[in-house]
């Protein structure tokens, strides 16, 4: 199960709003197949092990961290497949929170003769996949808060700019532990303003953390991980057409959430930010900020060459942390007490 969620979690990044699956196959407590869901729309992981592993056996068993599904989807069930292919044993990490399948998976199985353990790490195959849970259940993406402060409680220097709080090895482990687990990472226009960060993950220092919390024994495989999302909340449209964010190389991953009435004051912002591939969102307001329900179905629902995102790390700063906190959308609330 462990190597399920290991190779689940490559799949961040590359499936969208779906579910970080993995799925192995053991013969006498050996694996001798493995696959995981590697792409939005694309095979889930039962199906690529079993299409592309023709010779099961009636000792094999198959692992996965998600109940199989039984439903016509993109792709035909899970669960067919495990039935045709002859797998008789299935341990399975956690149900699948899905209406079309919640539970109707595994009885699927059972009822064709096949032997259902689980759920089993059902907390860690959970952890994983927290955003996809979310999404499913709540209809809104999974947020983290995460804070840093100074042990005099200080978030920035007097005059806003920016105050490096945290350790070399603090950042390691923010960078393994809450970039590299969520989608997205969200900031408020003034820290682009103040900080003009690059919200991308980077190991500056001795990465000695898995993707996957809790499997500390494997070194994170920076080959495989794909750069958070970087989302700004920029109401009033008042980046600077300079900031690295929609600058670098990996702009077309950034998504600038303004208001209609801002993109359409400034059509040649507008115009150049689309040019540059910023990805734009116009979303009205609701009061003083966001029309959250606007915000999290522009950014859940699949468009064009975007396939959605379950997970958010809200980053900074001050201002954004109080609206999250207030609106009470704060999942999970991390702080780094930084050394001076
Ligand atoms: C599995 N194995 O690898 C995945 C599953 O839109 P579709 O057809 O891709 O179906 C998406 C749903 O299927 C998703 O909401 C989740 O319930 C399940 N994902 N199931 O057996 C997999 N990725
Ligand atoms: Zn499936």
């Amino acid at each position: 199960m462990h190597r399920c969620l290991e190779l689940a979690a490559i799949g961040r990044g590359r499936v969208g709003n779906g579910a970080l699956v993995g799925a192995v196959l053991v013969r006498n407590g050996t694996v001798i197949a493995e696959a995981f869901h590697d792409s939005f729309g694309g095979l889930h992981a039962e199906r690529a092990l079993l299409e592309s592993y023709s010779s099961v056996e009636p000792q094999d068993t198959l692992y996965v961290n998600l109940e199989p599904c039984c439903h016509y989807g993109k792709t035909p069930p899970c669960t067919d497949v495990i039935i045709q292919k002859g797998v008789k044993t299935v341990v399975y990490g956690m149900d699948d929170p899905d209406a079309r399948i919640s539970g109707k998976g595994i009885k699927a199985l059972q009822e064709a003769g096949v032997i259902v353990i689980g759920p089993f790490e059902q907390a860690l195959c959970e952890r994983l996949n927290k955003g996809f849970i979310q999404v499913r259940k709540k209809r809104r993406p999974y947020i983290t808060l995460k804070q840093a402060v100074s042990r005099s409680g200080s978030i920035a220097n007097d005059d806003g700019s920016m105050l490096k709080i945290t350790s070399p090895e603090q950042d390691a482990w923010s960078h393994c532990f809450l970039r590299a687990t969520h989608d997205a990472i969200l900031i408020g226009i003034g820290t682009v303003i103040s900080d003009n960060p690059q919200l991308n993950i980077r190991f500056d220092h001795n990465p000695v953390f898995s993707f996957t919390e809790g499997l500390n024994e494997k070194k994170a495989n920076l080959n495989n991980s794909i750069n958070p999302f970087r989302i700004i909340l920029d109401p009033n449209m008042k980046i600077d057409l300079r900031a690295r964010l929609i600058s670098d190389n990996e702009r077309r991953r950034t998504i600038l959430c303004v208001t209609p009435q801002a993109a359409a004051t400034d059509p040649e912002k507008t115009a150049a930010l689309h040019e540059r591939g910023v990805r734009m969102l116009s979303i009205p307001k609701a009061g003083a900020i966001f029309d959250w329900l606007a915000l999290w179905s522009a950014l859940m629902t699949p468009c064009e060459d975007f396939c959605g995102i379950t997970s958010i790390l809200v980053e900074g700063g001050g201002k954004t942390w109080q609206v999250f906190r207030s609106a009470g959308l704060v999942d999970e609330d991390v702080t780094l007490v930084g050394g001076s």
